[in-house]
């Protein structure tokens, strides 16, 4: 039996945690890598550590065997700089491919560089030697150079959660030298889909010099071996929660409110990167060529707030909801509303209800890393029906490919998809569901935690 323990490192912890008069309270926090790595933590040993308060070390689950938390304080000035500054108006929109977006600075760079030392100082005092250290996301891109200079011998992992563009747009950043050293001192790091892996290891051949031997990246002696591998989701979980009794009240709830209209879904962070300004054009423009589908639908958009410290996210918000307003005003008529958008944090149980009762999922982001929203959908659907409407931007394309496949810069190639599902056989929907379903079953967050973690095992100990 292998008792090495997992120290995860990542830029937010899996809850929010309150020191209450009754003890510890945790509330999850909201985004993808938590859905995905929580659920395999709280089966094994080891220690998560994150930005959060209160600083200190927590159980971080009441479950056993459990995991400790480790929450690390950063001041406002390092947030600032390190979170919304470098990471999400730097990293964030280059690797999404909105370079208009981009911002650098040098000022940021230093705080981002002084926070990432700091992570990787709590990551010394934490891992004993065998531990596998999993970095994860661009937040910390610098936090295995600093491990491995002071552990040459440190087993280290790192997962990329978002796209990594292509060379000639990465090499706009003034720091990709020492980002590219830094994930090179890894063993092993990881993509979700081969396009951003080969992006990688071109960047790195370019800029670094670095020598590619099949997927080992060699470079200062040390050998990366890079892996394309797309995230999973918990199916058997999701799947449980959309059969649930609960779930089925819930549903005929909704349906009951919406009067026999067919249902369409949308579920993300407030994100320029998710295209849910498209989408609702996409839906204006099918209200308008097709008036006979007016009363019969219903777009049911929801929208979790996200750093909302970011001008251009708050711009984001204002223009979501004049379209909205807009498009309710030009076609309501008293009783019927074709957009029903929430701009909050929803329950499990409510999403749930709503992958389950919707006919079609509109999942169009302008770029994704993956995007799990996608796979929760298909999961969720228990009777083997309703039609996945995906970007080709999205990582998860590469893995859904029976899903209607959409352009989100293209508004009436949406429309027509939209149309396209909302005419589409029931024969024709489970046919293509069920292969989406064995698909993300079979490759769900255990697999791709046995893909890392076998590869790791192997990474010997010195
Ligand atoms: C990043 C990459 C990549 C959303 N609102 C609520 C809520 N959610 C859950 C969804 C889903 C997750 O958050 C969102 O995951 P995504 O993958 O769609 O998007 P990001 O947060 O941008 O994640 C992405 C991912 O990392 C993993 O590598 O796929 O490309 O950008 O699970 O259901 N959950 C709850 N309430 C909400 O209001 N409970």
């Amino acid at each position: 039996m292998n008792t090495n323990r997992l120290i995860v490192v990542s830029n937010r912890g899996p809850y929010h945690l309150h020191l209450t008069k009754q003890g510890l309270k945790r509330e999850k926090t909201v985004g993808g890598l938590v859905t995905s790595i929580l659920p395999m933590l709280e089966t094994a040993r080891g220690v998560w550590i994150a930005w959060g308060e209160p600083e200190g070390r927590f159980p971080g689950s009441p479950k056993q065997p459990s995991f400790d938390l480790r929450y690390l304080k950063l001041t406002p000035d390092q947030i600032q700089g390190y979170y919304y500054g470098l990471a999400n108006t730097a990293l964030w929109p280059l690797c999404h491919y909105f370079l208009g977006r981009v911002h650098y600075d040098n000022a940021q760079w230093q705080v981002y560089e002084q926070v990432n030392r700091q992570f990787a100082q709590a990551t010394l005092g934490e891992a004993k030697p065998g531990d596998i250290i999993w970095i994860h996301d661009y937040h910390l891109t610098l936090v295995p150079r600093f491990l491995r200079a002071q552990q040459p011998s440190a087993r280290i992992a790192f997962f990329w959660h978002i796209p990594f563009p292509s060379p000639e747009l990465f090499c706009t950043l003034p720091w990709r030298r020492p980002l590219l050293e830094s994930l090179l001192t890894c063993d092993l790091l990881g993509f979700h889909i081969p396009e951003y892996a080969e992006n990688f290891i071109e960047t790195a051949a370019e800029v670094l010099d670095a020598q590619c031997k099949g997927t080992t990246v060699e470079h200062h002696g040390l050998a990366t071996q890079v892996l394309a591998r797309p995230i999973g989701i918990d199916y058997d979980q999701v799947n449980r929660q959309a059969r649930s009794l609960a779930t089925e009240k819930r549903v005929r709830r909704l349906r009951k409110t919406l009067n026999g209209q067919r249902i369409i879904f949308g579920v993300e962070r407030m994100d320029y990167t998710k295209g849910i300004f498209e989408r609702l054009q996409a839906m204006e423009h099918l209200l308008e060529r097709n008036p006979e589908l007016r009363g019969t639908i219903t777009l049911i958009q929801l929208v979790t707030p996200s750093r909302a410290n970011v001008e251009a996210y708050r711009q984001k918000k204002r223009e979501i909801d004049e379209i909205v307003g807009r498009i309710n005003g030009r076609f309501s008529d008293g009783i019927w509303m074709p957009i029903r958008y929430q701009y909050r944090s929803f329950s499990l149980a409510e999403l749930a209800a709503y992958y389950r009762a919707a006919d079609i999922a509109l999942v169009t982001p302008l770029r994704d890393g993956l995007n799990l929203v996608a796979k929760e959908y298909v999961a969720s659907r228990v009777q083997t029906d309703g039609v996945l409407i995906l970007s080709e931007f999205a990582g998860v394309a590469h893995q859904l490919p029976e899903a209607l496949m959409v352009n989100p810069y293209n508004v009436e190639d949406m429309a027509a998809a939209l149309k396209h599902a909302l005419e589409m056989p029931k024969e024709e929907q489970h046919r293509r569901m069920q292969v989406m379903q064995a698909r993300i079953k079979a490759e769900d967050i255990s697999w791709w935690m046995k893909e890392f973690l076998d590869r790791m095992n192997g990474v010997a100990v010195q």
